[in-house]
């Protein structure tokens, strides 16, 4: 495709299929299901853009599985993802935030199995605050067995196919890894489709960046207040102070990280004793996509996609970023943790 200056253009379809051309014994359908969640993105993009002149902001009434008022905006985004999914028959499940159990598809031979973050940050919708959608894409596992089961859903984050996330903010990007690197793509609303903005994306080793919560300082393990405070110190030779910077969108405070580097924190607390995010539709896909661009993300102690998952909506606490930002905060958290066994 050609700009009107005669610039190449290249859409996500073209990337798709030029990188399924790479795999000669690639069958195609999970060059269909980036596709169908490219189409789902525009549709929820557009609504999105235009809620504030719609009657879909606000509650629907319900809540999902976490107690969360469900907004207008998440059905709307689950069902346009779940039915773009579904008509393409090569996905045998969704599990989603907004379904408490699996939602089964009408391909019950569907090799893949998509978790899904329909509208992550819709606590934001009402603020216009950038809110996202996140995906990850396992094979299922055991093959061919013909009962769905939760079970066949609960494998380890290294084990994902692919994984990605739409950020609906000043502009519409769709970011994903299929394990060869991460590609950012930037939608033009003119033309109705997504122009690759950045392939292979490398983050920064180091960012001067760090990102959390601060409200549930009292309740941080030790070596984590003193890992803030670290940040927070006057040193120009490592370029400290940091910034802080809290969006309250897991998708936008990650995409930020992408680009500019630093670290993005979301603890263990009193509140949230297992932490508040989301491993299989939050942490995974999102770590996926850090670590393909050259950083890290853990649970303070483990690899994060080494986690081994043991129910479909767990939650876990994530430290994920530029490599060097992780290690440190992890040797603060490693430090105390030793002093407190003393
Ligand atoms: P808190 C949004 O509700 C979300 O799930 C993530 O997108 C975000 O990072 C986090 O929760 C914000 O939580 O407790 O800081 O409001």
């Amino acid at each position: 495709m050609v700009d009107k200056d005669n610039s190449r253009l290249e859409t996500l379809e073209e990337y798709i299929i030029q990188s399924q051309n790479k795999f000669p014994g690639a069958t195609g359908e999970l060059s269909q299901l980036l596709r169908d969640i490219g189409l789902a993105a525009k549709i929820i993009s557009r609504e999105v853009n235009k809620a504030g002149i719609t009657n879909i902001l606000g509650f629907d009434g319900s809540k999902n599985i976490h107690g969360e008022a469900v907004k207008k905006l998440d059905l709307f985004a689950d069902q346009q993802l779940i039915s773009a999914l579904n008509r393409s028959m090569i996905t045998c499940m969704v599990i989603s935030e907004e379904n408490d159990g699996i939602v089964k598809l009408s391909s019950k031979g569907g090799k893949y199995i998509v978790f899904l973050d329909p509208l992550d940050g819709s606590s934001n919708i009402d603020v216009n605050v950038s809110i996202g959608s996140i995906f990850s894409v396992y094979m299922r596992e055991p093959r061919f067995d013909s009962t769905l089961r939760e079970s066949d859903a609960l494998q380890p984050g290294v084990r994902q196919v692919a994984a990605g996330y739409v950020l609906y903010g000043s502009s519409t990007i769709l970011a994903y890894t299929t394990g060869l690197g991460v590609s950012v793509f930037t939608l033009d609303p003119s033309i109705g489709e997504f122009i690759l903005s950045e392939k292979k994306i490398k983050m920064p080793e180091h960012g001067g960046i760090y990102s959390i919560n601060e409200g549930s300082y009292n309740s941080w393990d030790p070596g984590l207040k003193k890992y803030i405070k670290y940040c927070q110190d006057e040193d120009a030779e490592t370029g400290r102070p940091y910034s802080a910077r809290y969006i309250g969108s897991m998708v936008a405070d990650i995409h930020r990280t992408l680009i500019k580097g630093g670290i993005f924190i979301y603890p263990h607390s009193k509140k949230y004793p297992s932490g508040k995010l989301r491993l299989m539709y939050e942490c995974n896909p999102l770590s996926f996509i850090i670590e393909q661009a050259g950083g890290m993300a853990t649970d303070g102690k483990k690899r994060i996609m080494e986690l081994e998952p043991n129910a479909i909506h767990q939650q876990t606490p994530i430290y994920i970023g530029s490599k060097k930002n992780v290690q440190k905060v992890m040797e603060f958290l490693e430090k105390h943790e030793a002093v407190e066994q003393e």
